[in-house]
This record gives structure tokens, C-alpha cells and sequence, in this order.
């Protein structure tokens, strides 16, 4: 029998918290490099950025990544821009991060519901991220900026030509683009494209870059190279991480701590199915990121087996490392006998045949399924966060191989203190000869 939960109490609560590199001198190519700010049309609405001689500009830096990315690929891209943003401030002027609104994501397809403009207070602790580095939502950047305009987009690419000689090298250069534009002119000249589901939203210029390279590599170019006050950077996934794993990622990913609303939420089902709590686990949360430093091996968990098992996609391709379900349920049950575990909690995309046949083949399981209103308010990515808490907490997590999802949890385990053996697991193919296992990623303070 399903646990089919409501929380329009929690919800109702929860709802009251809505409002609230090494970048070493990297060699940048500039012989090509042509970007010139032309004149600015929209200078009538740039109060914020009169500069007098001692004061810094302010400055925006807004980004988006390809369509069809998912949330937790998503998470990761923030990472990046967020490291950017903190090399762009070291020197010069005084960048802010402009928050993408989330939706028309492709894995959330609930249907119903208004899932386009979620702001990140939806979703992620505000406070939290502007600890790390300053960032705004969109709407506050429209309100500051004075309208939806946005001086100038840059749509990031590879090279045509790949790495030239077969080496790799950093280097960026404005190129012609590869791929057709996303972007097209309206009769004023201005440039429309999705812009997050604000349709008011236009760009004065739109240029393609060819960038190889890590994130902070875009640092010259935006400092020196262009001295509008907004700058976007369409497809910021072509960039790759300062340094992965170092401080300053740890540093951004601790910072991304879940709203509240849906923490409260995941450990009120944690308590009521899973017999878990904060104290009998060892898993006391910090509200304030920077004080969080659990030692690692000291969480405990909750008395049960975390299953993350993504479907969908993940299949389709008829993939060696995915098991099949009955795989799955193999192996689930050897953990909870090994692990000594009455409850597995699994979190899993799979379509609702599919996770009826799990129920058959392993009825104890327990999930997370939100009434129709609930997921109106909490929405996919709630429900994913919510998901991606409970097994963060549990005793034993496994995870599916590659999966941006089951990483994200890894990451919250090791914020949290777990010891390695019972986070970096992972399922393997019914029929995969070397079941590589995920790498450890440890935590820097
Ligand atoms: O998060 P994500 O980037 O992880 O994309 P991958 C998968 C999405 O599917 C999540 C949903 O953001 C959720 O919306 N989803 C997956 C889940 N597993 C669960 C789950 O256990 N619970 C809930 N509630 N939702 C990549 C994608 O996915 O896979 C790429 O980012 C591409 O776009 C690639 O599709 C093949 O890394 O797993």
C-alpha cells in the first residue's frame, strides 16, 4: 500500500517562510577577441550604476544554461557562476549574481501545474547564498535595472574546430555562431528569447563566444573587454569549474542550503515513517552554512536504506550501468539485511506503472508522494529536494551511476558528516562487468 501523505499543515506553516581557481592569471586569447560596448540604449535606466571616482560600478551577471539541463546539472552550472562572480569582485567592479528563475525544465512534467518564474527563495535559502557571494532574483535585478533589459548577451559555445592540434588550451574568442540563434529581433531591433518565461525581457546585442575553458576564464573579457552593466551568459554549462572539489566549491555548495519550508517538511516525514530524528541520528542541522562543520563519520542516520533510482531517460538509452527493477530490489535487499534496516526510503523518477511494479516486488518500501494540492505548492523541484533530504539522512545511501541527482545527495551526506562507505555507493547494470564505484569527493572548509 502506498504511504500517500498530506501536509497541508506543514504546507500551510511552511508557506509563512516563502517570502524571506584557481583562477591563476589563465592565459586568455584576446588576439581575436573583438567585443566593443556599443552606445547604451537603455542608459536612461541604469541609476544604479553613476559612478563616481572612489565608488565600484555595480554590475550584473546573469546566466542560463541548455534546455534541456536538468535541476541538479542546473545546481552545479550556479556553482560555477557563483565562483565567476567572486573572481570578477576581486578586482574591480562590484558584480552581482542575477538568479535564473527556474522552469520549463524537462523532467517536470506535473501536470497542472505553474511551473515557469520560480524564484530560488522557492526552493533554496536566500540568506544562505548571499553569505557565499552577492546574488539577486531576477525580479529584484528588473526592479534595480529599472526594466527587463538586458545590455548584452553572450551565447557560449565550443570551437568549430575543437582543440586545435589536439591540445587543450584556455582561451575565449568571439566567434560566428555554430548552432542557430535562440535569439531573434523584434521590430524595435532588440533581441527576444525565452529569458526564463519573461516575455517582456529583450537584449540590446547578441553575440556568440567560443570559450575553452574554466569559469573565471570569462573574468578578463567581462572586466576589460565590455563595460555594459549586464551581461548574460546563454549555455554558462560550456564553462568548466574554477576547481572542482577545492574550498570555494565546498564554500558555494554549503551555501545552497534548501528553503526551510522544505526541510521542515522532509523531517517531519522522516519522524513520521522512518522513525528518524536530528538528535537520534546525529544529524543536527546549522541554519548558518558557515558554522556547519560536521566532523566527517560522525552522523549517524536514520534507522533505513536512501535509494535514489533514476528512470526515465536514464534507460531509454538501454544503459550497461542501470539496473533493471528487479536488479534494484536484488540489491536493496541485500543492503537492508547487511545495514540491518527495516525501512528503505526510495526517491525515483519513474513513471507510475513502473513504480507500482516496485511496490509489488518490494512492499516495504516507503516513499514521498504529495497530494495534488501539495505538489501545487511544493511543485517538482520541491518535491525533488524533499526526495533528495530524507536520503541524505538515512543510515546507507545508494545512488544511480551518473546522475547529478544522486552527486547532489553525496554532497549533502558529506555536509552533513556521514562517513564515506555509506554515501558513495552506487547500483550497477544487471549485466556491468567493472561497476566502477563514485568517487569521494571530500569536503574542504
Ligand atoms: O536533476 P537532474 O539534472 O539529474 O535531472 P540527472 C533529473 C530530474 O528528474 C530531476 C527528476 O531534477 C528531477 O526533476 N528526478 C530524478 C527526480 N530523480 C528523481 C527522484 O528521485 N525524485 C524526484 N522527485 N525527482 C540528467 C539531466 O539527469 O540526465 C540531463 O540533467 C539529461 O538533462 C541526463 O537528461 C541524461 O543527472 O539524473
Amino acid at each position: 500500500m502506498a504511504n500517500r501523505l498530506v501536509y497541508m499543515p506543514v504546507l500551510f506553516a511552511a508557506s509563512l517562510f516563502y517570502i524571506i581557481s584557481s583562477y591563476s592569471s589563465i592565459s586568455v586569447m584576446f588576439a581575436t577577441f573583438k567585443i566593443v560596448s556599443s552606445d547604451n540604449v537603455f542608459s536612461a535606466s541604469r541609476t544604479a550604476s553613476v559612478s563616481t571616482a572612489a565608488a565600484r560600478n555595480l554590475r550584473y551577471l546573469l546566466y542560463d544554461v541548455n534546455p534541456p539541463e536538468g535541476f541538479n546539472l542546473r545546481r552545479d552550472v550556479y556553482i560555477r557562476m557563483a565562483s565567476l562572480v567572486k573572481t570578477l569582485r576581486k578586482d574591480g567592479d562590484d558584480w552581482v549574481l542575477v538568479l535564473p528563475p527556474w522552469g520549463r525544465l524537462y523532467h517536470w512534467q506535473s501536470p497542472n501545474i505553474y511551473q515557469i518564474r520560480i524564484p530560488w527563495g522557492e526552493f533554496f535559502s536566500l540568506t544562505s547564498l548571499h553569505a557565499n557571494v552577492p546574488i539577486i532574483e531576477y525580479e529584484e535585478f528588473i526592479a534595480e535595472n529599472g526594466g527587463p533589459f538586458i545590455d548584452q548577451v553572450l551565447v557560449l559555445q565550443n570551437y568549430a574546430e575543437g582543440w586545435t592540434d589536439g591540445k587543450w588550451e584556455e582561451k575565449v574568442d568571439e566567434r560566428p555562431c555554430i548552432e542557430k540563434l535562440m535569439y531573434s529581433k523584434d521590430k524595435q531591433g532588440y533581441y527576444r528569447g525565452w529569458f526564463w518565461g519573461y516575455e517582456d525581457t529583450r537584449a540590446q546585442t547578441v553575440k556568440c563566444i567560443s570559450a575553452q575553458g574554466h569559469a573565471s576564464i570569462m573574468a578578463p573579457v567581462l572586466q576589460k573587454n565590455i563595460t555594459v552593466t549586464s551581461v548574460m551568459l546563454d549555455r554558462a554549462e560550456t564553462l568548466l569549474h574554477d576547481h572542482y572539489a577545492g574550498k570555494d566549491y565546498w564554500d558555494t555548495r554549503r551555501s545552497m542550503v534548501f528553503a526551510k519550508h522544505l526541510r521542515v517538511i522532509g523531517d517531519d516525514f522522516r519522524a513520521n515513517y522512518l522513525n528518524s530524528t536530528d538528535e537520534e541520528d546525529h544529524t543536527v542541522y546549522s541554519e548558518d552554512w558557515t558554522r556547519m562543520k560536521a566532523k566527517l563519520g560522525s552522523a549517524k542516520g536514520g534507522p533505513y536504506l536512501g535509494v535514489h533510482l533514476r528512470r526515465k531517460d536514464f534507460i531509454w538509452g538501454h544503459r550497461e550501468d542501470v539496473p533493471t527493477l528487479k536488479g534494484a530490489v536484488k540489491k536493496i535487499r541485500s543492503l537492508m539485511k547487511k545495514h540491518k534496516l527495516d525501512y528503505v526510503f526510495v526517491a525515483t523518477d519513474a513513471y507510475s506503472e513502473e513504480v507500482r511494479e516496485l511496490k509489488e516486488i518490494l512492499p516495504q518500501m516507503v516513499r514521498f508522494e504529495p497530494s495534488a494540492e501539495d505538489l501545487d505548492l511544493l511543485k517538482d523541484g520541491g518535491v525533488a529536494i524533499i526526495d533528495q533530504w530524507i536520503c541524505a539522512h538515512a543510515r546507507y545511501f545508494i545512488g544511480t551511476s551518473v546522475s547529478t541527482f544522486s552527486f547532489r545527495i553525496h554532497e549533502e551526506r558529506e555536509i552533513l558528516g556521514f562517513n564515506p562507505k555509506t554515501t558513495y555507493n552506487r547500483f550497477c547494470g544487471d549485466t556491468e562487468k567493472e561497476c566502477e564505484q563514485p568517487t569521494h569527493w571530500k569536503i574542504v572548509y
